[in-house]
Order: structure tokens, then C-alpha cells, then sequence
């Protein structure tokens, strides 16, 4: 649900990192705003536990230029993974434009991605948008650690359409903005559909 702002000739588009607990999805955008320069970027508010697990949300909001006169800025999101925060994930789903589900690619995880890709679908369907429809990029994150799963067994589990794959290390920045310019894409390609 893309925000057009006629009169102060602002796009204002949503985005949310999705995925299951301890994936990385924090750490995508806790790099997302290191590396942006200050006046292209707003605060970031991550309401976390004392143990740094995503509480509520993380919210960044970025700006990236301006396309035909309106100056577009994207707000950045996080659900918190852990299972028992199914309620808050559902809301901060509400008038999103674009998901980027950062699965984590050790083995031991694989159920846990799982779940996460089927709860996302519920909570997107729950929320009236479709999975198959929605600007979506499936990035396979934690790339760096031994028990990595191969990227193409993780890809044949968790590509729910066509969508594009990206491999990461969110620590260190690999992906990371591949990420968000491929999900940005997509969102700014279905806005001219509008
Ligand atoms: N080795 C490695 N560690 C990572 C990677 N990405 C994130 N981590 C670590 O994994 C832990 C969890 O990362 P977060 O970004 O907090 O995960 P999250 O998905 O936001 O977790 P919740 O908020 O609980 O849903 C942190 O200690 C990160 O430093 C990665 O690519 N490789
Ligand atoms: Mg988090």
C-alpha cells in the first residue's frame, strides 16, 4: 500500500524482512543503515530483549533519489522471528509493498525456514495479498558457516515462484544491498503498473 504524497511529492513504500528467528534479518538492516550516508537516512528503532532478539519490530526509514519529481523513501522493517510473535508479525505485514525473507542457511535451521515461508504466506493471505503477487526476494543469508546447506537444495525448499536468490553474509555487507535493490526494483516496477 504505497503512500504517494501529491502535495509534498513524496513516494513513501514499505518493506519488510521476514524470516525465523535468528536468521539475520536485524543485521541486514542494522548494515543497511551503517553504510548510508546520514542525511539519506532516518533513525533506526529497534525495540529489542536484553538478549538483542527482535521484540516488536526494527524500523529504517532510507531515501533513494527522486523519480520524476517525488522523492522516494523506503521504510525498512524487521518482524521479530521467534515463533510466539506470530501477532506482531501479522501487523507489521499491514500495508506492506515489498518482502525480503532471509532464511538461514544452516541445516539445523531448515525447519525453521520452513515454517517461516509458510507462516509468511498465511499472515500475507490473512493480511488480503498473495505471495505469488507481492515483489518478493528470497535471500539465503549466513553463507560463511560450515553447516551451510548447498545453495541449490536451499533453493529447491524455499523458491516459492520465480523469485530472485541472493546468497549473503549479513555481517560483513555480502548481499545485503543486492538484496534491497533487487526488492526495491520490484516494488518501484509494480508502482508504474498502478
Ligand atoms: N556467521 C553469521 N552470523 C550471522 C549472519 N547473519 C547474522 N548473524 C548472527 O546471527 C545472530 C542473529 O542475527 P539477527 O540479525 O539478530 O537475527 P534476526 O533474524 O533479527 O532475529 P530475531 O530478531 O530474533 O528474529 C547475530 O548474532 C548475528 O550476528 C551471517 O551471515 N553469518
Ligand atoms: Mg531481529
Amino acid at each position: 500500500m504505497t503512500f504517494i504524497n501529491y502535495a509534498a511529492r513524496e513516494i513513501n513504500c514499505k518493506i519488510v524482512y521476514y524470516g525465523p528467528g535468528l536468521g539475520g534479518k536485524t543485521t541486514n538492516i542494522q548494515f543497511v543503515y551503517d553504510k548510508t550516508a546520514g542525511g539519506a537516512k532516518g533513525k533506526l528503532i529497534s525495540l529489542a530483549t536484553e538478549t538483542d532478539r527482535t521484540l516488536f519490530f526494527d524500523f529504517l526509514p532510507i531515501e533513494l533519489g527522486t523519480i520524476r519529481g517525488f522523492r522516494t523513501r523506503f521504510h525498512l522493517y524487521t518482524v521479530p522471528g521467534q515463533v510466539f510473535y506470530d501477532a506482531s508479525r501479522k501487523l507489521i505485514l499491514k500495508g506492506v509493498d515489498g518482502v525480503v525473507f532471509v532464511a538461514d542457511s544452516q541445516e539445523a535451521r531448515m525447519d525453521a525456514n520452513v515454517e517461516a515461508v509458510h507462516n509468511l504466506k498465511e499472515n500475507l493471505r490473512e493480511n488480503g495479498y498473495d505471495i505469488q503477487k507481492i515483489p518478493y526476494v528470497l535471500q539465503l543469508n549466513k553463507r560463511d558457516l560450515p553447516t551451510a546447506v548447498p545453495t541449490p537444495d536451499l533453493v529447491k525448499t524455499l523458491r516459492l515462484r520465480n523469485e530472485p536468490v541472493y546468497e549473503a553474509v549479513a555481517p560483513k555487507g555480502l548481499g545485503v544491498f543486492d538484496t534491497l535493490k533487487s526488492v526495491v526494483k520490484l516494488v518501484l516496477m509494480d508502482l508504474k503498473k498502478r
